[in-house]
């Protein structure tokens, strides 16, 4: 017992209760700048210009998107209609039955998410939705939430998830809706309490999500466990996976060898899944070895099985390929120009690849291509959010870095101040995964790694002289977060000296930290979202505010004090506007203004500068505090 209320006292345990007081020291909650959209939308283009892009703003092309009636629309069948009417059992029947190869579409999700560090804002789905469910029309799915993109619509673009997933489900009644959910850590980077991950689940059940992915970032089977029986009990569709790592083609590596994959099928199995998903996230699982795999999965299973790999290597097409020749049954692609390198292969090419075959898809070549112009020609407004990474690289092999980590690394070591020193951050990642044993590593683990690797180097620490230099240092968070066995137990269990060297005197738990957390007080959270903040205290408001407490509330502060921009382009919300440019900026359903940036003036002497605007024909002027 005096262990367990230690825990319960750490930090890690408190945080989410903690801040729950939050709401109370935001008083400048209720300081509203105007109730006018129209100065917002001023101020916000002025402290653009001025403060961020000082005018620089590159050209874009207008993305043309095929027009298509909703009366079309509404009149489509797909998988959705198959869920509904028949439930999740018979539709994985109905998978399995299938000689067509199925794919799914993730470029609103993880190809984002992959390429544009997940910055791509609601509206630009929008548009394309119509089509994307009319030429889309024989998709498996979409993945189009969870993930990443929970947090970084509130904190980054300040727009509600929610509200994107209403959007797109009614503009796509057709096609199922996927989401990526990470076990017990929902889409955060810590476990919650088991009554938040049922919470979540349902909630997301009812918004639109038809398909849960369910990972546990140790393939500790009950870390997904709470959220697995959740979604049997909404009768929606699961998914749960196994991540794939190391290389079953390596007979002298025998921790991940096809017996370990083929146990973790079986079990999943056993335990409800109606698809079995593997998750090669880093894109590892080489083509021989997606045949091997698959075969001997087919063998041993009777669910379907859905492939999801990223195509880092340049291997991700030939990996598809090969799977589906040994029968896979989904598999998960994007749209070509949202395809490739950290990204999931490309949909298009695969569709021609599999033409006139046993496999063929289905899915009609000239529909998907708009799709693919179009996100073609929306990509270069998120230009400042890709990776430098232009090649594909064999070097993925060899660190097991998982995409959306291997395009982030970079900029993380250098915001250290390590750029230099950034090979020998990926030669210690390997180093670090070799010292905690070999273990898994998706988000979080693989932050883990990543976290103590920038460590080691940044204190020029070795496995050998680890323990002597570092006794009396603080290893970072996510690190000791691993070790107390916040994130699970890895297969093998942790290595003891290193485990007692980065606690001290902390102790490991070995059970589910969510039989240890507190029950999330859902009613507290509610009356302190109508008290303290006057909203109305929705069940999507409470669940988010559950899991991302600080981010939620800056989310409303951000839209109340700053503006709510969801509505404006793109272009304008990244890059503003140049001086001499018009714009129209959608304020409400058929309220539309007409932006004209005419003048901005040189500072005066308190560092204030007059933006001058013509709106709808009336000069306006701003004056924003020049930040330089
Ligand atoms: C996520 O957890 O967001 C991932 O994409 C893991 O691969
Ligand atoms: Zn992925």
């Amino acid at each position: 017992i005096g262990f367990i209320m230690n825990v319960l006292n750490h930090d890690t345990f408190r945080a989410g209760r903690c801040d729950t007081g939050f709401i109370a020291d935001n008083p400048d909650l209720f300081e509203i700048n105007s109730d006018d959209p129209e100065l917002k939308i001023l101020n916000f283009l002025g402290n653009k210009y001025v403060n961020e892009t000082k005018g620089e703003k590159p050209q874009f092309d207008v993305p043309v998107f095929p027009r298509i009636k909703p009366e079309v629309i509404s009149e489509l069948k797909g998988t959705k209609q198959r869920l509904t009417e028949e439930g999740p059992e018979k539709l994985a029947k109905w998978i399995g039955s299938r000689k067509e190869l199925l794919l799914t579409d993730t470029t609103m999700r993880d190809a984002q998410q992959s390429l544009m560090a997940t910055r791509v804002r609601t509206i630009d789905m929008e548009k394309i939705a119509p089509a994307t469910a009319l030429y889309g029309q024989n998709l498996f799915s979409l993945e189009m939430w969870g993930g990443a993109t929970f947090d970084t619509s509130y904190r980054f673009l300040k727009e509600s998830p929610w509200e994107r997933l209403a959007t797109l489900r009614e503009k796509i009644p057709n096609i199922l809706f996927q989401m990526l959910i990470r076990g017990a850590n929902a889409v955060g980077y810590k476990n919650y309490p088991d009554n938040v991950i049922r919470e979540f689940v349902k909630e997301s059940a009812q918004a639109g999500i038809d398909v849960f992915r369910i990972f546990d970032s140790l393939n500790w089977i009950q870390g997904m466990e709470v959220a697995l029986d959740e979604v049997l009990k909404q009768g929606m569709v699961a998914e749960p996976c196994i991540c794939y790592t190391g290389d079953i083609l390596d007979e002298t590596k025998e921790k991940y060898n096809l017996k370990y994959y083929i146990n973790m099928a079986k079990e999943l199995e056993k335990r409800g899944a109606h698809i079995l998903g593997i998750k090669d996230m880093t894109g590892l699982l080489k083509p021989m070895a997606a045949k091997k795999l698959i075969e001997s999965l087919k063998n041993e299973i009777d669910i379907p099985i859905h492939l999801h790999t990223h195509d880092t290597s340049g291997n991700g097409g030939a990996t598809n390929l090969m799977a589906a020749l040994a029968g896979v049954d989904i598999v998960d692609t994007a749209f070509n120009s949202m395809a490739g390198l950290t990204s999931q292969p490309a949909l298009n090419t695969l569709v021609a690849a599999l033409e006139n075959t046993e496999r063929a898809t289905g899915i009609e070549l000239d529909g998907i291509q708009k799709i693919s112009n179009y996100w073609n020609a929306v990509r270069p407004v998120y230009h400042g959010f890709e990776s430098d990474l232009r090649v594909s690289t064999a070097e993925i092999y060899k660190y097991e870095i998982p995409g959306g980590q291997y395009s982030n690394l970079k900029p993380q070591v250098e915001s250290f101040g390590l750029g230099h020193k950034f090979e020998a951050v990926k030669d210690m990642y390997k180093t670090v995964n070799e010292m905690l044993g070999d273990i898994v590593k998706v988000t979080p683990s693989s932050k883990a790694v990543g976290d103590m690797a920038i460590f080691m180097v940044q204190n020029d620490l070795t496995p050998e002289n680890i323990y002597e230099k570092a006794a009396d240092i603080d290893f970072p968070d996510s690190i000791v977060s691993y070790f107390e066995g916040m994130m699970g137990q890895p297969q093998g269990g942790f290595p003891e000296k290193l485990q007692k060297l980065v606690l001290k005197d902390k102790k490991p738990i070995t059970c589910r930290p969510g039989e240890l957390l507190p029950a999330e007080d859902f009613e507290y959270i509610r009356k302190g979202l109508v008290e303290k903040l006057g909203l109305e205290g929705n069940s999507q408001e409470v669940i988010s505010y559950a899991i991302y407490p600080k981010v939620f509330v800056d989310y409303i502060q951000s839209i109340r004090k700053e503006g709510d921009f969801r509505m404006m382009g793109s272009d304008i919300f990244f890059h503003g506007l140049a001086e001499g440019e018009t714009c129209e900026i959608k304020i409400a359903e058929g309220k539309i203004l007409v932006i004209k940036l005419v003048e901005v003036k040189s500072p005066d002497s308190e560092g204030m500068r007059e933006v001058v605007f013509e709106v709808n024909g009336n000069r306006h002027s701003v004056s924003i505090k020049d930040k330089d």
